[in-house]
């Protein structure tokens, strides 16, 4: 790069400069930064070949290399068609919602590129595997009701483990998918995180979510308390996006001995969103605990009760989801969501292929190309392979989730939580303790951020070898874990019927617990000072999604921004490279730029005492990298 520079500079051109020239031309030292990302990229790359990936600590990978997951075989030069966003577009959300309302068939969410992994593999699909598919969904799928494919666990992970920016992954999706809409997953006053934030906090963020992409919010709170909901359900509407103001199932609509998730309570709930202004109204079984016999009454009551469309999910970890699905759609739902097939089943949605497969005919197919969903499901089947090592060791699925009603986006997280705490071989414990944990927080909804406490508790219980009499029992003193004393304390908001009084008192110990809703005492957050120290703290400008990312989760956020200044953006990488680092003479290129593509192959390594020289080819030009060894 030196070297070109030199040759490009007007005086060297001119032959007018002297031997003085380089001492004298200081411009010559400085680097176009696509050397300067390469350099990053590189050195990145050496780290992981060396000393692995952090995240890959403790796990076994592939069986490298792994075949290329396999791309349709159609021309991207092909014209992308009018699609369900173009309906969405042309009508707005009110006149969507008609819309969905007036079909007769079925309408379809692919959740693949959210639930799909988050509940299959920790989360952790990488963009560039979301992005590389992208414009074939928009050729082979423009039917879709909708692409999950944000929002809920992924923008955490984003961030904290795969180390790329969650806006940029929504932006290049967006351009790669004009026509279908995007679906997020929304915690209401907890946005995407595990704390209800200031209102304007809220605000802001759904603003920033719809500004770039997001068509329809699935707005759910992790206690169904409708009050809780309100301020993210108003930024929806406001920003002219999609409310599907949402109830999540648990319990179960006919066991007589816990009567209080009954009809009534759901049906009561659908009114209060539809009330609140949701255009759509969802029913989320995080859990996937609902049998097919209360999914066919409870959406028959909900549409009989309430005006709204009504778009059902749910989760496949049972093994008989999809007859949930299909009773939900025989008693009228109006769309539902499910995960291409290779990225089905197990603790993921139902498999969406099969369960139009089954409508085909009827009065509700939905009249979806199934070749284009078999092409699209076998490249999902290619790329899954590289995530392997984060799959939970599960075959089959398991009615013991009737009994723990563990949410399947939580599954596997939790499992790796109890992996780091040295407890996976007690995890059949775990999954025990979680149930008790629900009963003595009063049997309550789980599902983020409430699912996330209960699991540090059974995890806090099976650690500790506390049984539930124990944490009852006022005699017995414990320290309880942070997430506790917040829930108790009420900082995720109430449970329509309260906390169960005794244990309250014994886990706040006297403290005060709030009454109203958390978002009503947080005092706003000045977002221009927040911006600005961050912007102090990193030396570097925040954009408006940056500062919502900061605000979101400040610490995390600034670890992500430091990884970028010391190694680029790797999200570019491909997914063994990123996870599993280079084998020798393998090449990858690396898309790092518009029309600037990276060719990168490893030549060779010498292994020093305490460190390793990786020797590559960039582009043609051999390139050396040192990286310490860290063992
Ligand atoms: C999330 O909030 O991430 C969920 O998937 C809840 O089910
Ligand atoms: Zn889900």
């Amino acid at each position: 790069a030196f070297l070109e520079n030199v040759i490009n500079h007007d005086l060297f051109k001119s032959g007018e400069c002297t031997t003085r020239f380089i001492d004298t031309t200081p411009e010559l030292f400085v680097f176009t930064p696509r050397r300067d990302r390469a350099t990053k990229l590189l050195r990145f790359i050496g780290e992981v070949t060396v000393n692995g990936n952090p995240e890959m600590k403790g796990r076994k990978p592939p069986q490298l290399p792994l075949p290329e997951p396999l791309l349709p075989k159609l021309a991207l030069s092909q014209p992308v068609p009018k699609g369900t966003r173009d309906i969405l577009l042309e009508r707005g959300p009110a006149g969507f919602a008609q819309w969905l309302k007036d079909q007769k068939q079925v309408l379809l969410t692919d959740t693949t590129m959210r639930d799909a992994h988050q509940s299959l593999f920790a989360t952790r699909m990488r963009t560039r595997d979301m992005v590389e598919i992208a414009p074939y969904y928009a050729r082979l799928a423009p039917n879709l009701f909708s692409l999950e494919c944000w929002g809920g666990a992924t923008f955490d992970v984003a961030m904290r483990f795969l180390k790329e920016c969650p806006w940029d992954r929504l932006a290049q999706l967006r351009a790669a998918v004009p026509n279908i809409p995007f679906q997020m997953l929304l915690r209401s006053a907890n946005a995407v995180g595990y704390t209800n934030y200031a209102d304007n906090v809220v605000k802001f963020f759904v603003q920033q979510a719809a500004k770039n992409g997001v068509d329809i919010f699935r707005v759910f709170d992790s206690l169904n308390w409708v009050e809780n909901m309100r301020v993210a359900m108003d930024a929806v509407i406001e920003s002219g996006a999609v409310c599907e103001g949402t109830i999540c199932y648990t319990g179960d609509l006919f066991d007589g001995s816990r009567p209080k998730y009954n009809l009534k309570y759901y049906v009561d709930m659908a009114k209060q969103l539809e009330k609140a202004g949701a255009h759509i109204l969802g029913i989320k079984d995080m859990a996937g605990v609902c049998k097919p016999r209360a999914a066919r009454e409870l959406v028959r009551a909900l549409k009989n009760e309430v005006g709204l469309p009504i778009h059902f999910h749910t989760h496949d970890t049972s093994g008989i989801a999809a007859a949930s699905v299909l009773a939900a759609v025989e008693a009228g739902c109006d769309a539902v969501d499910g995960a291409l097939d290779a990225m089905s089943g197990l603790t993921s949605q139902p498999n969406l292929g099969a369960i139009a497969a089954s409508l085909s005919g009827s009065e509700r197919d939905p009249k979806i190309d199934f070749d284009a969903l078999q092409q699209l499901s076998d490249y999902w089947e290619g790329v899954r392979r590289y995530y392997s090592p984060f799959e939970a060791d599960i075959r089959s699925g398991t009615a013991d989730v009737y009994r723990h009603e563990m949410p399947g986006g939580q599954y596997t997280n939790l499992r790796e939580q109890a992996r780091a705490l040295g407890l996976e071989s007690r995890w059949s414990e775990v999954s025990k303790a979680y149930a008790d944990v629900n009963r003595l927080f009063g049997d309550i909804v789980k599902v983020t951020p409430t699912s996330k406490v209960v699991g540090d508790m059974a995890l806090f219980m099976v650690a500790n070898n506390l049984t539930p009499h124990e944490v009852e029992d006022e005699g017995k003193s414990i320290d309880f874990p942070e997430s506790v004393v917040q829930l108790f304390r009420g900082e995720l908001g109430l449970p329509p019927d309260g906390w169960p009084s005794a244990l309250q008192n014994k886990i706040l110990k006297g403290k005060p617990a709030l009454s109203e809703r958390p978002g009503k005492s947080l005092p706003a957050v000045d977002l221009e000072a927040a911006r600005s120290d961050a912007e102090k703290a990193l030396g570097q400008e925040l954009s408006d999604t940056e500062l919502a990312s900061y605000l979101m989760y400040p610490k995390v956020y600034k670890d992500y921004a430091e990884h970028v200044k010391l190694y680029g953006d790797v999200s570019r990488l491909p997914t063994t490279a990123f996870f599993y680092g280079m084998r020798e003479q393998e090449e990858i290129s690396v898309d790092i730029d518009k029309g600037k593509v990276l060719v990168i192959r490893l030549q060779g390594r010498a292994d020093e005492d305490a460190s390793s020289k990786l020797f590559y080819e960039l582009n043609g030009q051999p390139r050396a990298v040192r990286v310490a060894r860290a063992d």
